[in-house]
């Protein structure tokens, strides 16, 4: 949208006033409420105006204006700032389960001399982030510094930095203000703006975060504000540092929390005011079990005594309050050594990548085993036998290896690690890997062969579009490979009702079907033959043409890559898969074996490029046909060159029509396009047809 003109100095005052408090009061809608009430594009439009209004005015720019949260110049190194009251820690609970919480509850008690007939104590629990503790202060309501906790007396300003935060209020929303309010939380990044982030240094070829603490506490000590600006942060509060000036201030925590929020200061929503130990642990259980939904990274809860005059009876030992403790979660991330890397062979024949671990206790479990994804991923991170690495394991998600642990690399370093050259062969059938051009994995040519890969190519091979073996479901295949009955597509025909009928949940009548189906499926065409073998990149579509181009199995598998290219559709990549596939010589002995089985289809001596019937031509089919569904009708069309297209226009040639056809039978009328009945279509096909099209009698 445009930028209105910028208006006279007069006017613009106050438009530039008028701007900077609705744009803040978007802000507040959406970084403190979480409830955005414009659109991004008004956002930035409002944005955008504001900030040619303040180029045109240079005189109207204030300090807390939201165009000013980038500025300033690069840092030698920054200022040190003395905290006007200490920065505390917070003492952890490391034992995570409830016992934790109710530790806390018993001394709390203890030390406030309650008995076992007194009330519960009223706590606030609250997150505890993964990020970096900031001190705000805000005089007489604007932000003058940030500074981190450091060693708790004394940490650095890093004010500027901190600006770039979005959710970081400049100016605190109320008109009397106290002269000094310091809010104190946490900065941190949110795990899609690290995803995105990493995503785009990706992209540049330049260097990505490790873990979002990291890129927290990273952005936030960077010397160049232009470069923290551009690492997406977010901010919570947790409590106050100095405060001078506040009469009406609250008697409890959350109540604090509450007039925060009101301030403008974002304050996670995740906190909830708890009586007794026992709402402790549900609110620790509750917050476990969403962990790994939230937005965020945490590393446990925080329970605080609720109300202000506990607080301060209770006081301090050395740095850490006896009001509140961490109770922590188990580590998501841990060190560990990388003993060996091997390959898994998946089920669609990828040789994945597994750091196989110095066992570690990480997310709740002792891991032993990480993914390393694929070749480009051992790369991108370096890994390699011996190095100290991150291993990470959230939820359920399977382990991963986060990062290397550069200063650990042992010495001499090890060599890096190729699939290639490690596994030149499949660790499961013997058949040659290859990682083909544009593809991120490594893969066993074994297909049909590979025992990794039987349980998927021999679903694939049943399947309704391949041989349509009614019945061979996964249930079935997964007993008949477990049971080593089957190895191969070609053992389906060695089948028997007996041993069928020996099968779990196999009634005699179901084991009979599955034997007709069996045998029925030997009478097949090229281009379901073809597709059914489960050469990686090829469809349907492509075994059509394929099928269509040579007309004869044979000649398909002689051809060459030049020959393949010379198909319609079939790029390098397929050329490729294809004479790869053929050149293992497991795959062949499968492919005569079925032959040898009696599985047969009619062969002829293939349509080139520019040959069949309907080449060229573009066919609709709609309503029911007497004999033939849809499937085979389509199926006959492709054959013979032609493309059956879903909806009728002017380039459709044909509209084949059945039983109870509707809107495109009326649309081809409409746009005169022929129409034909099954029939009709059946002498299209036919080249010694004397009358060739029949075209239905309307
Ligand atoms: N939510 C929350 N996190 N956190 C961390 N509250 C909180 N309080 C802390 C710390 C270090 O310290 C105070 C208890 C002093």
């Amino acid at each position: 949208m445009a930028v209105p003109p910028v208006p006279g100095s007069g006017d613009a005052a106050a438009r530039a006033d008028a701007l900077r408090r609705e744009i803040e009061r978007h802000n507040y809608a959406y970084y403190v409420l979480d409830a955005p009430t414009v659109p991004d594009a008004e956002y930035d439009r409002l944005f955008r105006e504001l900030q040619a209004l303040e180029a045109a005015h240079p005189e109207l720019v204030t300090a807390d204006s939201p165009t000013r949260r980038v500025g300033g110049q690069p840092l030698d190194e920054f200022p040190k700032r003395r905290h006007a009251i200490p920065m505390l820690s917070i003492r952890t609970e490391t034992d995570t389960t409830a016992a934790g919480a109710r530790t806390f509850d018993a001394r709390v008690r203890k030390e406030l001399g309650l008995v076992e007939t007194d009330a519960p104590v009223e706590y606030a629990a609250e997150l505890k982030f993964d990020g970096l503790a900031i001190n705000l202060r805000y005089e007489h309501g604007v932000l003058v510094s940030a500074t981190t906790r450091g060693d708790g007396e004394t940490g650095e300003e890093v004010t500027q930095n901190v600006r770039t935060v979005q959710s970081v209020p400049l100016r605190l929303r109320t008109d009397q203000p106290p002269p000094v309010l310091e809010v104190r939380g946490e900065v941190f990044m949110r795990r899609d703006d690290f995803e995105r982030y990493n995503a785009k240094q990706r992209e540049a070829g330049r260097p990505t975060l490790v873990n979002p603490r990291n890129g927290a506490a990273g952005s936030i000590r960077q010397l160049d504000p232009r470069l923290a600006a551009q690492r997406p942060l977010s901010f919570f509060a947790y409590g106050l540092g100095e405060v001078q000036g506040w009469t009406d201030a609250p008697a409890t925590h959350s109540a604090t929390l509450d007039v925060l929020v009101e301030l403008g200061v974002p304050v996670s929503a995740e906190r909830r005011v708890c009586r007794g130990a026992d709402a402790l642990v549900a609110f620790h259980d509750d917050v476990a079990a969403r962990r790994d939904q939230l937005p965020f990274d945490i590393d446990g809860v925080v329970y605080k005594v609720n109300r202000l005059d506990q607080q301060r009876a209770l006081g301090f030992v050395t740095r850490e309050p006896r009001w509140a403790v961490a109770h922590k979660f188990p580590a998501q991330e841990e060190l560990t050594v990388v003993e060996a890397i091997e390959v898994q062979v998946g089920r669609t024949g990828a040789l994945t990548p597994v750091a196989r671990l110095a066992p570690v206790f990480v997310g709740g479990v002792t891991v032993t085993n990480a993914t390393l994804h694929n070749q480009d991923e051992i790369d991108r991170k370096d890994v390699r036998v011996g190095d100290t690495v991150i291993v990470r394991r959230a939820g359920d998600v399977i382990p991963e290896v986060v990062a290397v642990v550069a200063d650990r690399r042992p010495h001499p370093a090890p060599p890096r690690f190729a699939i290639l050259e490690a596994y030149p062969v499949c660790p499961e059938c013997g058949s040659h890997v290859v990682r083909l051009e544009g593809e991120a994995a490594v893969r066993c040519t074994g297909g049909l062969y590979c025992p990794a890969q039987r349980k998927q190519a021999l679903l694939h091979f049943a399947s309704r579009r391949a041989m349509d073996i009614e019945g061979l479901g996964d249930k079935l295949v997964d007993q008949l490979v477990d049971r080593g009955l089957v190895h191969t597509p070609a053992d389906v025909y060695g089948l028997d009702l007996a041993t069928l009928a020996g099968l779990d949940r196999m009634a005699e009548k179901s084991a009979a079907n599955l034997c007709a189906a069996i045998e029925a499926s030997k009478a097949t065409t090229l281009a379901r033959f073809i597709f059914a073998l489960g050469i990686r990149n090829v469809g349907e579509a492509t075994a059509k043409d394929l099928a269509r181009h040579f007309g004869a199995l044979d000649r398909l598998i002689a051809a060459t890559e030049d020959d393949l290219l010379a198909v319609r559709d079939v790029g390098p990549i397929v050329a490729q898969s294809i004479v790869q596939f053929f050149a293992e010589p497991h795959n062949l002995d499968v492919v005569r074996k079925l032959q040898a089985a009696g599985v047969r289809w009619p062969e002829s001596a293939g349509v080139q490029q520019s040959g069949g019937r309907l080449a060229g031509k573009t066919l609709v089919l709609t309503g029911t046909l007497p004999t033939l569904t849809r499937d085979a009708a389509k199926e006959m069309i492709e054959a013979a060159g032609g493309k059956v297209a879903g909806s009728v226009s002017k380039k459709t040639d044909y509209v084949v029509a059945g039983a109870e056809a509707g809107s495109k039978l009326a649309k081809a009328q409409e746009l005169g396009v022929a129409i034909l009945d099954e029939d009709g279509l059946r002498g299209l096909l036919q080249p010694a047809a004397s009358s060739g099209q029949r075209a239905l009698d309307l």
